[in-house]
């Protein structure tokens, strides 16, 4: 038994030699490796401090062509000139050795503009800039929008702003506009505009169509009478008529001639018959006059209205007719107008039904003159009713 466990403390202790003679040899790999790097590292700086060696020779060389500085001012100096605090400035540090710093700092409402801290350098000079203290103007930069005026402050500044802007920066609308145009618009009872309402900030104001005036009352519209204020261009020969936003240039022509009828112009607006033969019954039953007329109208104008009269007067030592008949002779299909006797003498037009602009009628008048219950002659006025596109 014992012999036995020396066999294997024998072994054990082999076992133990083998492992020691492997360790030492890759060791020695090792060390082999490293050697081979550090020569190759060695070639290297070598290599890299020729090369080093070679540079600053040259570079010798170059430095010794140059003039050669003064000694005096080769030596270095110890300190830095004094400086001075900023206006409106502090300085901190007393000191100008070479080294040493100083600090600058403004006074309230004063910015520092370069350097703040300024070292004194090895040849005799500070590092940095000069510093300034500058007013602060926070303003400077018009920092406030829509009309707002900056105010100055402390390090800081204050927009006032207009009526109806707000914001740090007057940058906001405020939403304090009542839109009258929209709020009233329903409002039956106060139309605020009658054509056209305008809302501008804080306020409205109405409009007029081309060829209309505002009122003085600021919401009415009135037709420019462009014949009145000769701002018509209407040629030599043609008749200026006013109509609701414009004018027109009018020269009405007599009824063609047929057989023995024939016309003459005695006016710009009314034609006379000339003399008919003793025995033309015809010619005698043609209107004796042809008057024109021109009404202009607005939109819709409440009906009944009486539009236009028609009336004879006895001529100077003449009598006159015994009795008138009226009646419409043409151009009241729709049964838009009706002629009526409003007295022994005179004869009226009545608009019955709403006219919608823009629109033209023309309906003829006539007026027939009987004396003994006979026929005497007729009288034919041409109506044109010119309707503006507006109610007003
Ligand atoms: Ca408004
Ligand atoms: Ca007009």
């Amino acid at each position: 038994e014992i012999f036995s466990l020396l066999l294997l403390l024998f072994l054990l202790l082999l076992l133990l030699l083998l492992l020691l003679l492997l360790l030492n040899s890759y060791k020695y790999f090792m060390l082999r490796q490293m050697e081979k790097f550090l020569k190759g590292q060695e070639i290297r700086f070598t290599e890299g401090l020729r090369i080093m060696k070679s540079k600053l020779a040259s570079l010798q060389n170059s430095v010794s062509k140059l003039p050669q500085p003064d000694p005096a001012l080769v030596d270095s100096p110890t300190t830095c000139p004094s400086l001075d605090a900023p206006a409106h400035g502090i300085k901190f540090g007393s000191k100008h050795f070479v080294g040493h710093e100083v600090h600058f700092v403004c006074t309230q409402g004063y910015q520092l503009v370069g350097s703040s801290t300024r070292v004194c350098r090895e040849n005799g000079t500070w590092s940095g800039v000069s510093a300034v203290c500058k007013d602060i103007s926070e303003c400077a930069s018009n920092p406030c929008q829509n009309g707002g005026t900056c105010v100055e402050g402390v390090n800081q500044y204050k927009c006032t702003c207009p009526q109806n802007w707000s914001g740090s920066h007057c940058q906001h609308q405020t939403q304090t506009d009542v839109n009258e145009c929209e709020v009233y618009r329903l409002d039956q009872g106060g139309k605020l505009c009658v054509h056209e309402c305008v809302n501008v900030p804080g306020s409205y104001h109405c409009s007029c169509p081309s060829g209309y005036k505002l009122l003085p009352d600021g919401r009415s519209c009135e037709d420019v009478d462009e014949c009145l204020s000769q701002k018509h261009n209407c040629s030599r020969g043609t008749s200026c008529i006013n109509t609701g936003g414009g004018f027109r240039c009018v020269n009405p022509e007599c009824p063609r001639s047929h057989g023995n009828i024939s016309y003459v112009k005695t006016s710009p607006f009314q034609c006379e018959r000339n003399p008919c033969p003793m025995d033309s019954r015809s010619c005698h039953l043609a209107p004796k006059t042809v008057s024109f007329h021109y009404l202009s109208l607005p939109s819709t104008l409440q009906t009944p209205a009486t539009l236009f009269r028609m009336a004879t007067a006895a001529a100077p030592g003449r009598t006159g007719p015994e009795s008138l008949r009226f009646g419409i002779a043409g151009g009241n299909s729709r049964g838009t107008f009706v002629m009526q006797r409003s007295d022994r003498q005179t004869g009226e037009l009545i608009l019955v039904q709403q006219l919608r602009g823009p629109q033209e009628i023309s309906v003829d008048v006539e007026m027939s003159e009987y004396a003994d219950r006979s026929f005497q002659a007729k009288h034919v006025a041409r109506v044109h009713v010119l309707v503006s596109p507006y109610s007003f």
